[in-house]
């Protein structure tokens, strides 16, 4: 039997961040596609809409009208999936029917107050300020006795369920942590008590060192695709120090940040020569009272184009019932992307 080549030969990764296993075959990318086209959106948009709910100025659905905001502007989302006056209480039968209430709150934040622009058409000072409010958000909602747990994202596309291309993302703060943070918090503590060290910051700099995996870096921060990516054109931004969430994030280091953002983002409308749609977010840690050492703060990009604007990976099938599964390989991806920078 011929020796094994990862660039050749299907194989399982490891995700050291969360536990998961990745099915990779790369010698499947080839396949031809004759399945679902998706619908993207390159229409040109106005500067304001009247008939959007998140201009400045306009209307919203509970009756409010939004302040003339000039930079950013969040208010609680009118439709909340988490509401502060959930009573307390559960259900459980015999451990295997078991429900417990959950406390929380929801928020909607807009990056601008421009209609027309997304995160990598703004410059780099106004995304400094969405990372301010990031910051401000996730400190005044985690001081709340009730709030263990902060999540900041954004949905951006129609493809990704976003209701409105008015640039915009979310907040979902609870009293528990949800699955994916729960296990990166468990990777995370383990490799800190073994190694006396972050798992992030070891890992980071074993990709500075092999390369083929970085896409972007500037003093503060690497933007790489992860050696256990699912998603086709997956990354993650890393903060080159060490620290466990934007209460501890520098001036400077906030900067970097927006900087990286701003990067990344152009690369990925470039790459289809489209407004690229994903599902980001920052991962931080719990605000549950407890010290976090082994906490590393990091923000993770997943995209579902696969090779254009209009053929997207489904999570389907095998990956439903086994383990999630790609075809080109982190590496090809990674160099792809690099090549636009
Ligand atoms: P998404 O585009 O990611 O769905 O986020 C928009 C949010 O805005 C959505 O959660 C809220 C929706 O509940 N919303 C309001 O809070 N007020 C409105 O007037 C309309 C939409
Ligand atoms: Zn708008």
């Amino acid at each position: 039997m011929e020796a094994f080549d990862i660039n050749d030969h299907s194989h399982r990764r490891y995700n050291a961040l969360t536990g998961d296993w990745v099915l990779v075959s790369p010698h499947r990318s080839k396949r031809p596609w004759q399945g679902q086209q998706e619908e993207t959106t390159k229409e040109q948009r106005p500067q304001y809409d009247p008939n959007c709910y998140l201009c400045p100025g306009n209307l919203r659905a509970n009756g409010e009208t939004n302040p003339e905001y000039p930079s950013t502007f969040v208010f609680t989302n009118d439709f909340a999936a988490l509401q502060e006056q959930t009573p307390a209480g559960g259900l459980s039968k015999g451990g295997l029917i078991k429900a417990e209430s959950e406390r929380g709150l929801c928020k909607v934040i807009c990056f601008s107050p421009r209609h027309d622009l997304t995160l990598s058409d703004m410059a780099v000072p106004e995304i400094r300020k969405v990372v301010d409010l990031w910051q401000q958000q996730y400190l005044e909602l985690g001081a709340l006795d009730y709030i263990n747990y902060v999540q900041i994202f954004e949905n951006k596309g129609a493809v990704m369920g976003s209701s409105n291309p008015h640039p915009h993302g979310q907040i979902w703060a609870q009293s528990s942590v949800p699955v994916e943070p729960a296990k990166e918090t468990m990777q995370q503590t383990q490799y800190f008590h073994e190694n006396k060290r972050s798992l992030l910051a070891d890992y980071l700099a074993l990709e500075l060192e092999e390369k083929t995996r970085i896409v972007l870096e500037n003093e503060h921060f690497a933007a790489l695709v992860p050696f256990w990516a699912v998603w086709p054109f997956e990354t993650m931004l890393i903060p080159k120090r060490h620290f466990a969430h934007l209460g501890q994030i520098s001036d400077e280091e906030k900067d970097a940040f927006a900087a990286m953002i701003k990067d990344l983002s152009a690369i990925y409308d470039k790459l289809f020569q489209t407004s690229f749609p994903y599902s980001a977010g920052l991962h931080q840690s719990p605000t549950d009272a407890q010290e976090h050492p082994e906490w590393h703060f990091h923000m993770h990009f997943y995209p579902p184009l696969l090779r254009s604007a209009t053929v997207k990976k489904f999570m389907v099938g095998y990956e439903l019932l086994g383990d999630p599964q790609r075809d080109i390989t982190p590496e090809s991806a990674a160099e792809r992307l690099r090549g636009l920078a």
